[in-house]
């Protein structure tokens, strides 16, 4: 039977302590995909538990059919897995009210977005899924969401369209804008998708910007919750705990942590109930988290698949790459202003823990994706700090090489495989049938990727051509052998 209700669930599994449909909706959710569901949904269905209100969860995919026709048809239930190193819990999710798919719920989409009793819209897009210029902050008008919403602004299909034409009907029809909540793992993300909607509107609907510009909240978040893509074992694993058939299912870990801006004009859920932190600035706890946990899952992820490692729980157990891992840590950490009641070693370790969980079958190739939409905040600032501050570079030298060598698509056996990256056609034509030092030259000059002062600094970039060539020429377990070699 497929899990329709929390009635009827097995005392082991944590139901939703509240009547789901007892509470409205209060909130419209862009991108209804796995990390939501881990993350945000579960700290709303901790907080509805907790102090009620009307806070369920409109969840909306932009294009992946797939979501709602999991979720619709289990009235927006799921099971959540978390698994720690020692044991698992599972928890049938009651948050979500309605799962939607913009393309053919279209009119229902636009209702919700428009609807007074919507009061934040949050979002979980992935990095790619903004299309932001990232040497103006603008809008990147070769992005297609953003050339079409240009273009058919009144038939938005992406998430500037969309949350400029909501904001736009609202206001017109009086209605408060809702608070924008940025849940991507980029930096400044509040302040970063305020500059993208402002530039959108000034070339769609010029006279809705001072409104966007005054009167919207976006507030920042630093959110952390390492989920991998479900699989036919996480959906095996969910009918087995729950009894139930669970096409929504989700294995997430243990660890969850959220850190926001406190300002939500038109109110919010309780999420400090579930645990979430409320701060005036969130950029510490961002920075920390984008370099040290995320730079260091995207070195491990290109050195690890191209050393052969399916999961990050393999690369962990790999000695070299494992102490290549606490190598990057510490050189991200010394990158960091000091964070009151953070210990970065302490942050360091915990990180090294949750990589090591070896109930996570946590894929290197699901990391390696996106490579251009990941490496500036999670590599190359840090780098570039490191280089004023005349900290080392080797450890950023190497994740460099490392996606470098991973952006040639093939492994050191010569199997191929597809580099899923929005960039990859420009990728593909810079590094062709090229010299390590020509690829060097020409990833660091692609636009937006790299700051100046890292592409123009030769000692940084020769020590990028050096490890690329061992890659290259040899192979990754060559390379990692001689950075350990280093290190010794
Ligand atoms: C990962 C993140 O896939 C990736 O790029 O680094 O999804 C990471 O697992 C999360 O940010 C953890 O919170």
């Amino acid at each position: 039977m497929r899990l329709t209700t929390p009635d009827d669930l097995p005392p082991a599994v944590t139901r939703p302590d509240y009547t789901p449909s007892a509470h409205g909706v209060g909130i419209v959710h862009l991108g209804l995909g796995a990390f939501h569901k881990a993350h945000q949904a579960a700290y709303t269905d901790t907080a509805l538990a907790r102090s009620g209100g009307d806070w369920r969860i409109t969840g909306v995919s932009l294009r992946s059919p797939e979501p709602a026709a999991q979720l619709a048809p289990q009235n927006g239930l799921f099971t959540l897995i978390e698994r720690s190193a020692t044991g698992s819990t599972a928890r049938v999710i009651g948050s979500i009210a309605n799962a939607f798919c913009l393309g053919p719920d279209r009119a229902a989409v636009l209702a919700a977005l428009t609807a007074p009793t919507t009061r934040i819209v949050s979002i979980t897009v992935t990095e790619k899924g903004y299309g932001i210029d990232r040497s103006t902050g603008g809008v990147d008008t070769a992005h297609p969401a953003i050339a079409q919403d240009l273009a058919t602004p009144d038939a938005p299909v992406g998430v500037a369209g969309l949350l400029v034409w909501a904001l736009n009907a609202r206001h017109a029809a009086g209605v408060p804008p809702f608070t924008v909540l940025c849940c991507d793992n980029l930096p400044d993300n509040g302040t970063m998708l305020r500059g993208l909607l402002i530039d959108f509107a000034r070339r769609a609907a010029p006279e809705i910007t001072n409104h966007i510009a005054t009167d919207v909240a976006f507030p920042s978040t630093m959110v952390d919750r390492i989920t991998p893509a479900a699989t036919d074992a996480t959906l095996a694993a969910a009918e087995q705990t729950t009894g139930h058939q669970d096409a929504a299912a989700i294995e997430t870990e243990a660890f969850s942590q959220w850190v926001i801006e406190d300002h939500f004009p038109t109110g919010r859920p309780d999420w400090e109930s579930a645990g979430a932190m409320f701060v005036t600035d969130v950029k510490p706890y961002e920075e920390m988290k984008l370099r040290m946990l995320n730079g260091a899952h995207s070195m491990l992820a290109y050195a690890g698949f191209l050393a052969g490692c399916t999961h990050v729980s393999d690369v962990m157990e790999n000695p070299v790459l494992n102490a290549l891992v606490r190598r990057h840590l510490t050189a991200a950490a010394a990158t960091l202003p000091q964070l009151e009641g953070v210990d970065f070693a302490d942050y360091a370790d915990a990180l090294i823990a949750r990589f090591s969980n070896p109930h996570l079958h946590h894929q290197t190739y699901q990391i390696a994706m996106d490579g251009t939409e990941k490496l500036p905040q999670r590599i190359l600032a840090p780098a570039a700090d490191a280089l004023a501050a005349g900290q080392p570079l080797d450890p950023f030298a190497f994740a460099v090489a490392a996606w470098m060598r991973y952006t040639l698509g093939t492994t050191d056996a010569g199997d191929s495989y597809a580099l899923r990256d929005p960039r990859e056609d420009e990728l593909a034509k810079l590094t062709r049938n090229q010299t390590p030092e020509a690829i060097v030259t020409n990833l660091a000059s692609l636009p937006g990727l790299f700051p100046q002062a890292l592409a123009q600094n030769k000692a940084f970039t020769q020590m990028i051509t050096a490890r690329l060539s061992i890659m290259m020429q040899h192979s990754m377990a060559q390379a990692l052998d001689n950075e350990l070699a280093a290190l010794e």
